[in-house]
């Protein structure tokens, strides 16, 4: 991948120009000065030049200007370059980067560079997001079907996988579980359920599965406030323990207190994201046409009804309609699906009616 050429999301592009190494101070002559601090005269004056090997790393959270980057399996703290910020870029969490070690031994380091993003997400703002998980519960809070179609369509419209954990499957009085996932799994969907109690986990499929599925990706839990995501996270990374409804309560200190991202590194490979208070992928970029390609169900049927960009609304001989009737298409999802379509032409109307 290119350094210095970004991309956020699908909607907000930003092309800049290839980063080009000649542009480094090189030393003349019989070389040899690798890991050496150069002095390089401009018209604005001296500049210095850390000619120490840039390292790659990822960036695992951002405060206050500086970057915590784990590079060379070892954890730095780096400030980045203010060519980034003339440019608009701010480094995120999630990003791979370039790092140069501070000079002299000193322990802050800086981003040199920053490689092309795959996505990236607004609120909460990370990079290179693999996959979305969305939790969700039958207790407190009851699951919210629309907010979940919102969540997965969001991340499948960014080309982010996205799949559901059913928690607390332990307080499932009436198999609503079961027939949760069944929808969801013949929607094309991955379905993991987990429930804990009298100390005893519930996990479907076994642990092993949810590690084999978490390593060597980037993995972003989503879900409602007290869907069990802190739990889990206490659960699936070894020695981490964040605060829990129950036990923030207790403190009585308010939850989500920082808005900042951050990648949790797994033993076995690959992050989890932390991100208090996430509960809504930003999903303003999304045009009613794009919405049917972010329900597999519907791009399974893609182009396979009568008028060409049908929106399976009122359409005469649209098979998604049909497939409704039919059972195939789940009736909840495809009235969710008009819903959010809706929602998309009437924003849509909004936007226009400012300009
Ligand atoms: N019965 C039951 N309760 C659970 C389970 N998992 C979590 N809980 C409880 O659900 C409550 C909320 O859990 P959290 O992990 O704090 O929820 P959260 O999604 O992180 O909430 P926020 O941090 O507000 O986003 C706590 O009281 C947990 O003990 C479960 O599997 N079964
Ligand atoms: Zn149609």
């Amino acid at each position: 991948m290119r350094p210095f050429d970004l991309q956020r999301g699908n909607s907000c592009q930003i092309q800049i120009p290839a980063y080009n190494r000649s542009q480094l101070y090189k030393p003349g002559g019989n070389g040899g000065h690798g890991g050496t601090r150069r002095q390089k005269g401009t018209a604005e004056g001296l500049q210095l030049i850390n000619h120490e090997p840039a390292i790659p790393g990822i960036i695992l959270k951002g405060v206050g200007g500086f970057y915590t980057v784990l590079a060379d399996q070892k954890i730095h703290t780096c400030k980045s370059r203010g060519i980034f910020r003339k440019m608009g870029i701010i480094p995120l969490p999630g990003d791979k980067v370039e790092i140069q070690q501070g000079r002299n031994g000193s322990s802050e380091g800086s981003i040199v560079s920053i490689l092309e993003r795959k996505n990236c997400l607004s609120r909460p703002a990370v990079a290179n997001v693999d996959r979305v998980a969305l939790v969700l519960c039958p207790g407190e809070p009851p699951w919210d079907l629309l907010y979940t179609d919102r969540i997965l369509a969001s991340a499948l419209s960014r080309g982010i996988e996205a799949l559901l954990i059913i928690n607390k499957v332990d307080l499932d009085q009436d198999k609503a579980c079961e027939s949760l996932k069944d929808i969801y799994a013949r929607a094309g969907f991955t379905v993991f359920m987990h429930g804990h109690s009298g100390g005893e986990h519930f996990f479907d499929p076994c642990r092993q599965e949810w590690e084999m599925l978490l390593k060597d990706r980037t993995t972003t839990l989503a879900g409602q406030s007290g869907a069990g995501k802190s739990s889990l996270l206490n659960l699936l990374v070894s020695g981490l323990r964040m605060e829990t409804g129950v036990l923030s309560m207790r403190s009585g200190r308010g939850r989500h207190t920082t808005r900042h991202a951050e990648l949790i590194p797994l033993s076995a490979g690959g992050f989890i994201v932390d991100t208090p208070g996430f509960s809504q992928l930003d999903t303003e970029d999304m045009k009613a046409q794009d919405l049917g390609s972010c329900y597999p169900e519907i791009r399974a049927l893609a182009g396979s009804c009568r008028f060409y960009g049908c929106l399976h609304e009122t359409e005469p001989e649209c098979i998604v309609k049909q497939a409704v009737e039919s059972g195939w298409f789940e009736r909840g999802r495809y009235e969710r699906y008009l819903t959010q379509l809706d929602d998309i032409k009437e924003r849509t109307r909004n936007a226009g009616y400012r300009k």
